[in-house]
């Protein structure tokens, strides 16, 4: 292939190539309302609402005594009509409603409210899907959150598009407010945590993967998390959490980096990001060989580092540029840094979309930064001596948005959606 072609045939497998998308906050319908989906869902995404406090003069208590679409209707005054939407955010509803054949400049919301009312979610999902050009979404699932386990404990019908995933945030982050949840449901736990506990949450956790079929287990960290450390979350991490996820040979996803809540006032749109100590990540991925971690950072400062971590060891898998790095000028330097340093052994992005329709866009904005990238890695490659073909471009590109992941979680996607069968023989609850 000649440098010149290289842009268009690394254009053309990106858009061809059905991606996995490894992280995100989407539900299977049988999850009902938990599944986020429409205009009003869409124009007040948590990103959004910390946008609007910018923009607009309302006070925070104020925007969240309104309805869902008085707040839809106050956001889109003053993030679409009174400015132009030119934020990664904003740009990203345009490109949905565009996407979509809806228009983007309206004075309001109603003609788009009417298309989405006239949807019905299991074709529309198709169709997102097929407009964000992936096969399948990982969910994010609490069996903790009170709205959410009573579901999968009813046997909520599973769907093949969408694989679960056990996330501990409650049970490692929370535990004071959460232990007695266990122990009401016959898991002999105690608030420090002691004695038997950890044996119990092993228990905890090997019901829920029966249950569940999780392919992986994953939970958010601060960015003060220290590993090892004398804490309930250290003593979880090694004593129920790791030994569970070898016992389904299923991954440990680590997010790490949030400041939480740093103004409360704006809920879900008050946290904030820290540089994190990795020497952490470090520890797990020596001490646990027999383990993969899934690791994603949130601060930019921490980006180099992780990759260097990645190349020390095999059982650390780095993944998308997550949350306030999902900007087109950093996910390019991110994936540079990345594909410079560790070829096409990593994931480059996960949507983390919590309204469905947002995987149109991030999916979109994703393959549009990273062809250019990608372009230059194979142009380099040439200039320096080595052809490369078709067939070159399109296994890079299977390998780094499905077959990473998917030989990476291993166990987990193939049999997310049927029941896996696995060693039980050195599994010990007492
Ligand atoms: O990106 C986000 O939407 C964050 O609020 C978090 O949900 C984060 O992605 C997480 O999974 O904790
Ligand atoms: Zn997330």
């Amino acid at each position: 292939m000649k440098a010149a072609e290289v842009r268009a045939a690394v254009e053309d497998e990106l858009k061809t190539t059905q991606f996995v998308d490894v992280h995100t906050h989407l539900f299977m319908p049988s999850l009902g309302a938990l599944g986020l989906w429409g205009i009003d869902e869409l124009i007040t995404y948590h990103y959004l609402e910390a946008e609007l406090f910018r923009s607009s003069p309302i006070a925070p208590e104020e925007y969240f005594a309104l309805s869902k679409a008085q707040k839809a209707d106050v956001i889109w005054r003053a993030l679409f009509v009174e400015n132009a939407p030119v934020s990664e955010a904003t740009r990203g509803v345009v490109a949905v409603l565009n996407a979509l054949g809806l228009p983007t400049d309206s004075a309001d919301l109603n003609e788009a409210r009417e298309f989405f009312r006239a949807r019905k979610l299991d074709s529309h999902i198709d169709e997102v899907f097929q407009l964000a050009g992936i096969s399948e979404v990982v969910m994010t699932n609490d069996p903790l959150d009170p709205e959410e386990g009573p579901l999968w404990e009813k046997g909520a019908a599973r769907d093949a598009r969408f694989h679960p995933v056990l996330r501990l945030d409650r049970i490692l982050n929370k535990w004071a407010e959460h232990w007695r949840i266990l122990a009401s449901k016959g898991y002999a736990v105690d608030e420090n945590a002691s004695g038997r506990s950890a044996a119990q949450v092993r228990r905890f956790l090997a019901d829920w993967v029966e249950r569940m079929q999780p392919v992986y287990m994953a939970v958010s960290l601060p960015d003060t998390f220290q590993y090892p450390e004398e804490s309930i979350r250290a003593r979880l991490i090694r004593e129920a959490v790791l030994p569970a996820c070898r016992d389904a040979n299923i991954p440990m996803s680590l997010m790490i980096g949030v400041r939480y809540q740093v103004n409360p006032a704006l809920r879900l749109a008050g946290d904030a990001v820290g540089k994190a100590d990795l020497r952490s990540v470090e520890r797990l991925c020596r001490d646990f060989p027999d383990n993969r971690f899934l690791i994603s950072v949130l601060s930019r400062e921490n980006q180099h580092e992780l990759v260097v971590y990645a190349r020390k060891f095999r059982n650390l898998m780095p993944f998308g540029c997550w949350w306030f790095l999902n900007n087109p000028s950093i996910v390019e330097e991110i994936t540079r840094e990345r594909l410079e340093m560790l070829g096409t052994t990593f994931i480059p992005q996960h949507s983390d979309a919590r309204v469905l329709e947002q995987v149109i866009y991030k999916w979109r904005n994703t393959r549009r930064t990273l062809a250019p990238v990608l372009a230059n890695a194979y142009s380099l490659l040439i200039e320096d001596g080595r052809s490369v073909t078709r067939d070159d471009i399109r296994r890079d590109i299977v390998r780094l948005f499905r077959g990473n992941f998917e030989q990476f979680a291993g166990a987990g996607v193939k049999s997310s959606a049927s029941v896996r069968t696995g060693s039980t023989a050195d599994r010990t609850y007492s």
